[in-house]
Order: structure tokens, then sequence, then C-alpha cells
């Protein structure tokens, strides 16, 4: 595996020597953050963030992500220019070095939660879903934890409108359209694809979601084979569903060699019903088990890269809710440990 760690680029106060300390640290994930989504990627933009990168011994193999314009989720004419942009963005990235590219496909919300700070018994925070209080929240009068300043409420009220004719068979085909334009390029120029999981894996507000659950991907990988259509296993996304067995889908996937980038977090569910907070990482803090998830992986044959992901915040630091460095690099060191163990196991 390849231990990466994501970095928001210049303005991270989270520097690439902060990063270059944490031990077997490889590279980073980053992207080009100020270009508005479905824009072309200035090569520029991406020799600088590899050149940083490279003078302070980190690779940038790894891009999270180029983001999907909603017009191509919602099938749109405009859909034909906007998906040249984005084999263009691939060709650049290849360029640069890239590898691998992570993308989601979740119509207008990417990542939810109703708490941003919840509050943990060992004093630290993290961000946490509560059912009950996801049941309170109107989307046409939406205060949403993280969410509140990425649109107005006119914009939200207008893609809404337009998601209210989409269904989950119509948001697939779009996928597949999309895949069948962008996937030639990956093989061409050897990027692997690796979709985020919908976080969480269920729909809300009506709107359809349809990268859940293990029969959601084989569909997806059915009508678009190559090995670079692939998928980042995001372990505290797919956790979040509790029919989702992950060291079966470990296996699976990893042995089908679809696995190309790995999201490592745990999760709590804190109810019987939808509800979980995000712990640290080690399997006694949570309802996933990290160390069967990472054996499994390596025993199938899993090559790809890894990164620690949302953190609680601990020790006082103010940062970005689930991006603060020290629990991330404590969850590194963590993920180093199993590793090191499956890999030995795994001979
Ligand atoms: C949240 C992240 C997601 C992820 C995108 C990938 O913390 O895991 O925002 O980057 O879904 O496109």
């Amino acid at each position: 595996m390849k231990l990466t760690f994501r970095w928001y680029g210049k303005n991270d106060c989270i520097t690439l020597s902060h990063l270059r300390q944490i031990p077997n640290m490889s590279g980073v994930v980053t992207a080009c953050y100020s270009v508005p989504v479905g824009e072309v990627w200035p090569r520029e933009e991406l020799a600088e963030l590899r050149d940083l990168s490279n003078k302070a011994g980190l690779e940038m193999e790894v891009i999270e992500s180029i983001p999907v314009h909603e017009d191509i989720k919602l099938g749109k004419p405009t859909r034909e220019r906007l998906i040249e942009n984005y084999c263009e963005n691939l060709r650049r990235c290849a360029e640069v070095g890239v590898k691998c590219v992570c993308y989601n496909f979740m119509p207008v919300f990417d990542w939810l939660r109703t708490e941003m700070h919840h509050q943990n018994a060992d004093g630290s925070n993290s961000l946490s879903y509560s059912y009950e209080d996801f049941q309170k929240v109107d989307p046409h009068n939406l205060h949403l934890p993280g969410w509140d300043e990425s649109y107005s409420q006119e914009e939200l009220q207008g893609l809404l409108e337009e998601y209210s004719h989409v269904t989950h068979e119509m948001l697939f085909d779009n996928l597949v359209y999309f895949l069948k334009k962008v996937i030639p390029v990956c093989d061409e120029v050897g990027i692997s694809m690796a979709i985020h999981p919908d976080d969480p894996p269920w729909d809300v507000f009506g709107l359809p979601r349809i990268v859940s659950n293990e029969k959601d991907l084989d569909k997806m990988f059915e009508a678009v084979p190559s090995k670079n259509n692939g998928l980042t296993l995001c372990t505290g996304s797919f956790g979040a569903g509790r029919n989702n067995d992950l060291v079966h889908m470990a296996a699976k996937y990893a042995s089908e060699g679809r696995v190309h980038f790995l999201h490592l977090r745990n999760i709590k569910w804190t109810d019987d019903k939808d509800s979980f907070c995000e712990v640290g990482h080690c399997t006694s803090y949570g309802s996933l088990d990290m160390a069967e998830i990472v054996l499994t992986l390596v025993k199938n044959g899993f090559k790809g890269y890894v990164r620690p992901d949302h953190g609680r915040n601990i020790w006082g630091e103010d940062a970005k809710p689930g991006y603060g460095l020290y629990d991330r690099a404590l969850g590194a060191t963590y993920i180093n440990g199993l590793f090191e163990m499956a890999e030995k196991i795994a001979k």
C-alpha cells in the first residue's frame, strides 16, 4: 500500500512539512481547489502542486476530487462540453504523474452530518449523524452544518426542483453515460477512477443515491467493466449502512482489482436506527472491525493508495471538521501498524 494524506493546497494550515514527518508517508491527495466545478484545470497550477509536493519529498499520484458537475448527473445537454472538460482534466492530471482520481456521483450533497462538534466522553469532539435530528431538517429551509454556505437558498431550491424528476435508474444511466466517455481516456493515459460511496449510504431528502452498497457497485462494474472503473473503499461511508458487510466487500472487490483507493476510519452506530458518530480509527472505538478489513484487503491482493479519513478534534486543535492534523496522524500510524502485520501474515 501507499500511505497518503489529504492536503488542501497552499492555503491548508497543515503544511507539507507536517505531512512529511508522519511515518511512512508517501504522498498527498489534493486537487485544484480554485477552479469552478466543470472547468478545465490550468496545467501550471497542477504542475505547481506536483512540484511543491515533490520538493517536500512527497508524491502527488492521487487527486480527490475532480468533481462531477450537476448537469452531468442530471443528464442535461450541457453535459457534452462538461464531460469533454472532465476528460481534458484527466489527461492533464496524467501529464503530471497522477495515477488515481477519486470522485463521487451524489446529487447536490456530498457528505451529510447533523453535528460537527459532537462531544465525546474522552473530551474530544467529532462529526456525527443523528436520525432524529435529520428528520427535523427541512430541505426547503436548510441549515445543515457544513452546507449552509455551499449554495444560496435559491440555488438549492432550483437544484432540488431539477432533481425531483430524476429516478435511481435515470441517475444510474447518467453515471454510465459519463463513465463510457471517461474510462476510455483513463485506459489510454493510465488513470484509475475510484468512485466514492454515498455518505451516508442511503437516499436523502428524496434525492436518489446509487453508490450505497454491493448491489449498486456490481451493477456499475458490469455496465463498464474496465478495471480502471473502480472504487474508493471508504469504510466510514459504507460502514454507516448496517447491511453493508465490509469484510465481504473488501475481499470481493480487492480480489477483482477494483479497490484503487482506501479511506480508513471507524464509526460507531449509536442507536437502532441510522445514527452514528465518527470515532478514533482503532477497532475498539467503533462498530467496524478495522483489523479484519485491512487483513482481508491485503490477503486479497490490495496494493492501492490509503489515507486516514476524518479524525476527531483532539488536543484543542481548531481545524476543519474531520480534517485536523493530530487525530489523522494518529490514524496514519495505526494504519501503518495494521498493514505491517497484515502483510507479514499474508506472506
Ligand atoms: C469527505 C470526503 C468527501 C470525498 C468526496 C469524493 O470528507 O470523503 O468529500 O472527498 O465525496 O468525491
